[in-house]
């Protein structure tokens, strides 16, 4: 069987995987669903992404993109209609929820395990010492619980306000990024058994309607795929061509020199390649593997910090 053309690596339980399932199901797309492990090692995604460790990955034959923020306008650009991006540009729509994702992510985790305890130690530490460079255990976050609330409480503020004039989406009639950036965080706050709790501590019955809404888009459809079909999709295909653009002056690297393309924040691992192109929005550079063959891997500008090795 040949492995579908979009293959999402991803887990169940990751809220920026659920962001671009959500997309996936806006656009209606087939797509095949690949399994990873909550943490590393992750030996047969290694070989697509370069090291990079955060999930969601996306794949397109010989094209990965990393981060949501690549992914998304990716999917746009590969299937344009229904558009991700109503009522608001891609750029625009991007930015900000750039800016609201970073800004909540470390309170959305303190409000979370506030509710949920502790998880397993092997994650807890994995958490710590390679993804997010801070002590995620209740313990740990519970003296900042009433800063974190208060923090996610004046966004959801903001968006119960947004939403009181009875609109579907945030952008209108249609959803888009903005519900999906702002619900992904809810959803990991209100999962397992805490919906009840986090509502009551947010007030979020007004959203109620919306929040239904959203996760009524579903997933489109997916079809299981093994990480090793994909890993063979990759090497058959050739990555797609990218029109040459000027590299900014401040990269200090041109097309085809090596680099090393590093988050900035989280998982800060650097991915090696050679440079492809910097554009507006995105860094792309290709990697040869011996596993996955010739490969471009893309990642957003804002976030990643490209260096000459
Ligand atoms: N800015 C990234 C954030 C991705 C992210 O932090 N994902 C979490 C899972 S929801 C992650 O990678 N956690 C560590 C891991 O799974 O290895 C994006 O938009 O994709």
């Amino acid at each position: 069987m040949s492995a579908p053309t979009l293959i999402l690596h991803h887990y169940a339980f990751s809220p920026y995987a659920e962001k671009v399932r959500l997309a996936l199901g806006i656009k209606g797309l087939d797509w095949g669903s690949v399994d990873v492990a909550m943490m590393p090692p992750r030996p047969l995604l290694d070989p697509l992404a370069g090291g990079y460790r955060r999930i969601p990955v996306l794949q397109v034959g010989a094209d990965i993109y990393c981060d949501t923020h690549a992914i998304l306008p990716a999917l746009e650009r590969l299937a344009p209609e229904p558009s991700l991006y109503p009522g608001l540009e891609a750029p625009l729509a991007e930015g900000l929820t750039y800016g609201l994702e970073r800004d909540l992510w470390l309170a959305v985790i303190g409000v979370t395990v506030h509710f949920a305890g502790d998880l397993p130690e092997a994650f807890l530490r994995d958490r710590k010492d390679d993804y997010l460079y801070v002590d995620i255990s209740q313990g740990a976050m519970e003296p900042d619980f009433a800063r974190n609330a208060q923090r996610v409480a004046a966004w959801t503020a903001w968006l119960a306000q947004a939403l009181s004039d009875g609109r579907p989406f945030l952008g209108g009639e249609r959803p888009g990024v903005m519900d999906l950036a702002h619900y992904h965080l809810l959803w990991l706050m209100r999962g397992g058994d805490r919906a009840a709790a986090v509502d009551a501590l947010l007030g979020l019955g007004p959203i109620h309607g919306w929040i239904g809404r959203v996760a009524a888009l579903g997933h489109g459809r997916p079809q299981e795929t093994t990480a090793e079909a994909a890993l063979a999709a990759a090497r058959a295909a050739e990555p797609a061509p990218v029109e040459a653009v000027a590299v900014p002056d401040l990269i200090a690297a041109s097309p085809g020199d090596a680099v090393t393309v590093t988050p900035d924040d989280f998982a800060r691992v650097p991915v090696a390649g050679r440079l492809v192109a910097v554009e507006a929005g995105r860094i792309v550079i290709r990697r040869d593997d011996p596993q996955a063959g010739a490969l471009h891997l893309h990642f957003p500008r804002a976030g990643f910090t490209v260096a000459r090795r």
